[in-house]
């Protein structure tokens, strides 16, 4: 059997109430004077709950965006290509029961009933900022398990350089993969280090619920010092590799999307500047912001990537 974690007691879990409250005076002591209406912490989700326990330390104190920006404008190209296609075109996803089929350079092979996967693991809230390449942000509550946690049970080995992250494919669920606009599946990968790093996060909810189709139910990656289509939606296979795989978008525009993708105002799009980001619902004057290293991350990732020239490694 794979490594077993603790399962959190109930006793160990702040209601959600004093959670929220908690939270709602935080935010506003922080937004200061400049502070607008607080968003809705309460998601008006009518999916399951999950239980979490908020992690204060890897998350950021800005405000988070509002549920309906978070799940009204996304990019899902599975679901169409324009940022409302999601929302309204996911519904044709049948996210349970799902399974996760795991492969390659590890000792723990085989498919795995997500249910399994998941039972006994301590999911975690982490407000993390999101950067997408078309050059808009977010702040995002998720809740997941870290990567690493995850990874681990299956014991990768020596030659597990990398790890590879692919997309279900199936049309019939999956309208947008009727049209070539990307090679199906939908593929990223990882560098083993960067996939055991504590903030990247295996995601299956947000706002306090389960993951809405068009985010990306019911497993998505976020690793949110890199470039959001990194962050991989509806996984269905996991593979440890010895050589770096292919991603989507670096295979559809090789010159305009990098492997790394590690969010750089330094290092421009051919086609548009990464200088600033356009924070999605904010004020139209408070919205362009500029760019940070990393997203803002640079003081726990950047030694991944030490001596690297991060203009070729793009
Ligand atoms: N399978 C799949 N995953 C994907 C994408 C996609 O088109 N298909 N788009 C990526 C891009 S470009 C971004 S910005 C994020 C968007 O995540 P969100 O819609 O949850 O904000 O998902 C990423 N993951
Ligand atoms: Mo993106």
């Amino acid at each position: 059997m794979p490594v077993r974690f603790p399962t959190i007691r109930p006793s160990e879990i702040t209601p959600e109430s004093v959670y929220l409250s908690r939270r709602a005076l935080l935010a506003g002591v922080l937004a200061g004077a400049a502070s607008t209406a607080l968003p809705a912490l309460e998601a008006p989700s009518p999916l399951p709950k999950l239980p979490y326990q908020p992690n204060a330390q890897l998350s950021v104190s800005e405000a988070p965006n509002k549920y309906d920006e978070i799940t009204q404008y996304n990019n899902f190209y599975e679901f169409g290509v324009d940022k409302a296609d999601p929302a309204a075109n996911a519904h044709t996803l049948r996210p349970r029961p799902w399974s996760v089929a795991v492969q390659g350079e590890a000792d723990v092979t085989g498919t795995f009933n997500l249910e399994d996967l998941l039972k006994g693991q301590a999911l975690e809230e982490r407000i993390y900022r999101f950067r997408c390449v078309e050059t808009w942000a977010m702040v995002i509550p998720w809740i997941g398990l870290p990567l690493a946690q995850l990874l681990a049970r299956f014991k990768p080995n020596s030659r597990a350089k990398y790890v590879e992250f692919t997309t279900l494919q199936d049309p019939q669920q999956m309208p947008g993969q009727r049209s070539r606009v990307l090679e199906w599946p939908y593929v990223e990968g990882l560098r083993i280090d960067e996939a055991m790093h504590p903030l990247a996060l295996m995601v299956v909810g947000l706002y306090g619920h389960v993951l809405p189709n068009q985010n990306g139910a019911p497993l998505r990656l976020i690793v949110p010092w890199k470039y959001g289509f990194k962050s991989v939606k509806s996984i269905v296979k996991i593979r440890f590799t010895a050589t770096q795989p292919r991603t989507a978008w670096n295979v559809a525009a090789p010159n305009e999307y990098g492997f790394y993708a590690n969010v750089n105002p330094a290092v421009d799009h051919p086609r548009w500047s990464q200088a600033t980001e356009r924070r999605i619902g904010a004020p139209f004057l408070a919205a362009r912001r500029p760019t940070l290293p990393f997203n803002g991350y640079a003081t726990q990732v950047a030694g991944l990537y030490a001596g690297m020239d991060l203009r070729r490694n793009f």
